[in-house]
């Protein structure tokens, strides 16, 4: 009870901090003096604005952390920098770039403008996902709240934030304005209310459907007691209680509930590790993001505890730090939840076209340092710190290689989960979402005078509308995307909830591989699970489905 409490205290004085924060960047509507500049932002991403009629905004998580300023009160207060280069999000970013491409090649789609973007880094943190939400809607160089300036032409809409707890945040500034926001990786159930977050819509599917998938999945195998770990965030904490709320309404126990620390705590991690070698629960279900969870693999990895299986969330499932091969002796047989996949055609051609000399941005740079554990030789405004993820995990830094990059390095030399297209989840959600805010600004654009949805018939301008304009249209959208999906939303601005069932195999002896063993589709007052029980690769001495009851 008392932790309810506090998270929705949270909520609250975070709100009120947003109209502080919101009130200060206008003084003078505050107390009639001058306006003044205060504080600075320092935001890093990617622009591409020049001749374009509309921009979309994005914010992806290209570093895994902000650096703790040691700030005193005596100076003026930085914004943090931010660190661990992110590789995923790169490849999610690019997904936008190249959907935002292909819609301004097209004949069929917005045939008479172009789009921009505008993409910042959100560090994987409020701080920086609300620094990012405020510059879309004053321009990054203006202190003027109220304008949506962006990069030079309008801002249409914005995809992001990623995680959950981002979105959360970003979204209450946004929905104060009905701004549109379309979520590609936020999940959690309470985006669905839509008092909350009156401006948000996704093209990933709620967690309510795969709480409740992890639920019919547990009954499905007769076991009736499990134990759970969430992460210490919106995503792992709603995960959790709606599984927690569907499983006990089929009779399951509980055997033990664990959070995972959010800052690397040896302490906890030996707690939890603990717990599940003592516990007699056979079947674990983990709701986490793969970066919150890698600390106590690693711890995992050092023990000796097997037999156990493990439920994966989405955010885990077919995650490179975690589906490692030398934690396959205790993490073989996994069960995972999966979004839908998507070859995208072109997509690899069009990761591989990317240079740090073809632009300026600083990110690419980083990217190339990071790819090719490699300095670049020119003296760039060092923005960020070199360290890997593994680092940050184990706790420690690393230090800037004394290689030199040339420049003719080549991806094929490597294996970098930035190339990687064999599992196009989130990136083709990524897709999705500037393909729903595309169709819905052209559904804007061929509006018939007389004929339109607003009083007396009237339509929108393309060039020149309000953001809840775009929002009726975005939520009344529907297309099919070229993969055959039809995409349309339900009042609370959800997807339907459609997943692949995987499972952790051995292939050859060599490799990790996600096999797909089922199927899970919510339906409204209902649900489909399919399971082919023949394909499960179970992890048990005796090769059979665990017993946990
Ligand atoms: N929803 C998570 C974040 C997340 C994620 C991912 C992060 C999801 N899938 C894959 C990294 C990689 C699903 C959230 O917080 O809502």
């Amino acid at each position: 009870m008392k932790r309810k409490l506090h998270f929705y205290m949270d909520h609250n004085m975070f709100l009120i901090l947003v109209a502080i924060v919101i009130s200060l960047q206008n003084p003078c509507l505050v107390c009639g003096q001058e306006c003044r500049l205060i504080g600075k932002f320092d935001l890093h991403g990617f622009v591409e604005s020049k001749n374009h009629e509309l921009i979309i905004g994005g914010m992806f998580p290209f570093h895994f952390r902000t650096i703790l300023n040691n700030d005193t009160d005596m100076e003026e207060p930085k914004s943090p920098k931010c660190e661990g280069f992110n590789f995923r999000a790169l490849r999610w970013t690019r997904a936008m770039m190249f959907a935002i491409d292909e819609v301004n090649k097209r004949r069929d789609i917005l045939p008479r403008i172009t789009l921009g973007y505008q993409i910042f880094d959100t560090c994987f943190t409020i701080s920086k996902s609300v620094e990012a939400t405020l510059s879309f809607l004053t321009g990054q160089n203006e202190t003027h709240p109220n304008f949506r300036c962006s990069a030079g032409a309008p801002l249409a809409a914005v995809i992001g934030a990623g995680g959950s707890a981002l979105s959360i945040a970003t979204a209450r500034i946004l929905g104060l304005y009905y701004f549109p926001q379309v979520g590609y990786a936020s999940s959690c159930s309470v985006l669905s209310d839509k008092f909350q977050f009156p401006s948000f819509l996704r093209t990933i599917p709620s967690d309510q459907a795969q709480s409740k998938g992890f639920a019919e999945l547990v009954t499905y195998f007769g076991w009736t007691w499990v134990g759970t770990i969430a992460a210490d965030d919106d995503y792992g904490k709603y995960g959790i209680k709606v599984f927690k709320e569907e499983v006990e309404k089929n009779g399951v126990c509980i055997a033990f509930s664990e959070t995972l620390p959010r800052i690397y705590n040896k302490e906890t991690i030996d707690t939890i590790v603990k717990t599940i070698r003592t516990s007699s629960a056979n079947v674990i279900v983990i709701f986490s993001s793969d970066i919150d969870l890698s600390a106590l693999m690693e711890a995992l990895a050092e023990t000796n505890i097997t037999g156990k299986t493990y439920i994966a969330s989405e955010a885990w499932t077919t995650s490179a730090l975690i589906a490692k091969p030398q934690y396959f002796s205790f993490l073989g047989g996994t069960i995972g939840f999966a979004i839908r996949r998507a070859d995208i055609p072109g997509f690899e051609q069009f990761l591989l076209d990317i240079h740090p000399e073809h632009g300026t941005d600083d990110l690419v740079y980083e990217f190339w340092e990071e790819a090719f554990n490699c300095t670049w030789p020119t003296q760039r405004a060092a923005f960020y710190t070199n360290i890997s993820i593994e680092a940050i995990v184990a706790g420690r830094r690393r230090n800037i290689s004394p290689r030199l990059c040339t420049g003719q390095e080549k991806f094929k030399d490597i294996l970098n989960t930035y190339t990687d297209v064999s599992e196009l989840r989130i990136t083709y959600s990524v897709y999705k979402s500037i393909y729903t805010i595309a169709n819905a600004l052209h559904d804007l654009d061929i509006c018939v005078p007389g004929k339109g949805p607003f009083p007396g018939g009237a339509c929108a301008n393309l060039l020149d509308f309000e953001p809840w304009q775009l929002m009726y249209y975005l939520k009344n959208t529907k297309f099919t995307v070229f993969t055959n999906e039809s995409i349309k939303f339900d009042e609370s601005g959800d997807v339907e909830g459609n997943y692949d069932i995987l499972n952790w195999q051995w292939r050859n002896n060599e490799t990790l591989s996600f096999i797909k063993m089922g199927h899970y589709k919510s339906k409204t007052g209902g649900f489909d699970l399919k399971i082919d029980n023949s394909s499960i690769f179970w992890n048990t001495p005796n090769g059979l489905p665990p017993v946990s009851v």
